[in-house]
């Protein structure tokens, strides 16, 4: 879309975007998202521990959000919240691996975060070529284009001189700002003002261009399979809050086909709260 140099005549051959070739023995992958992580919300955290604990995936993808806030990679440096998460991150990767994409609130773990927690962090968006398909996965906030008072806010937050500047501040000084923000946020949900969805034909243009037929992404908090045009679809992963009732501590499991020569893949949605 922009005026490039030669290389921009070249016909697009590769998808634009980092693309994660599974290993051929992978077999199962877990997708979470918006488990909103924070102290004050201990069940969820259990029941997220417990999956971390317990899944027999070959990967987990962690599709954003997996922190209500995430405020610089030096809260590690102190015993806390933050730092046990990280430590049940690290313990899982010794058996999986492990993929973490920024969401809204958690954008600023960096590569200290990364490297503590045994995990890879990915590209929003990112291609994943499994089981003989390519799958697009994105948080979903770039792709809500109704809610551009966000958007804006995105491009300003995304921005390494803005990222340099708040993490610059003193701890203490960015706990304040970030809890001032998630007061902010909280009056705007309570307002009642629709949230935007994704917007379907830029979620097209964008598995066109990944040569993917599936999105999965988080985001929005709503739960779903759509069907777009042209054989194209999106699967919505859901938020987690283990004191909702019924429970939301949801798992999308894709797993390859078992037949030898087959391939494609199975999709399933399994409760996480639930002994496996
Ligand atoms: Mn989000």
């Amino acid at each position: 879309m922009t005026a490039g140099g030669p290389r921009s005549m070249a016909p697009t051959v590769a998808p634009p975007w980092p693309v994660l070739q599974a290993p051929a023995h992978w077999r199962r992958l877990d997708f979470i998202s918006d488990l909103h992580l924070q102290a004050s919300e201990p069940a969820t955290f259990n029941a997220w521990q417990r999956f971390m604990q317990t899944t027999q995936a070959d990967a987990v993808f962690i599709l954003g959000d997996l922190f209500e806030v995430w405020v610089g990679d030096d809260v590690l440096a102190t015993p806390g919240f933050e730092a046990g998460c990280t430590q049940i991150l690290k313990a899982a990767s010794q058996r999986l691996s492990i993929f973490v994409m920024h969401g809204n609130r958690d954008f600023l773990m960096g590569a200290a975060f990364a490297q503590a927690g045994g995990l890879t962090l990915l590209n929003d968006p990112s291609v994943l070529n499994f089981a003989g398909q390519q799958w697009l996965l994105s948080h979903g906030d770039a792709l809500c284009l109704g809610d551009t008072d966000y958007l804006q806010f995105r491009a300003q937050v995304r921005s390494p001189e803005w990222q340099e500047d708040f993490l610059s501040l003193p701890l203490a000084k960015r706990q304040q700002m970030a809890q001032d923000m998630r007061r902010q946020s909280e009056t705007h949900k309570r307002s009642g003002v629709p949230y935007a969805d994704l917007d379907e034909p830029m979620t097209c243009h964008w598995l066109n261009l990944a040569q993917a037929s599936t999105l999965i992404h988080g985001h929005t908090h709503k739960p779903a399979d759509h069907q777009m045009t042209a054989g194209l679809r999106r699967i919505v992963l859901s938020d987690w809050d283990a004191t909702a009732t019924p429970p939301r501590a949801e798992v999308l499991r894709l797993s390859a086909a078992v037949a030898a020569k087959a391939e494609g893949s199975t999709i399933q949605r399994l409760r996480a709260t639930r002994a496996e």
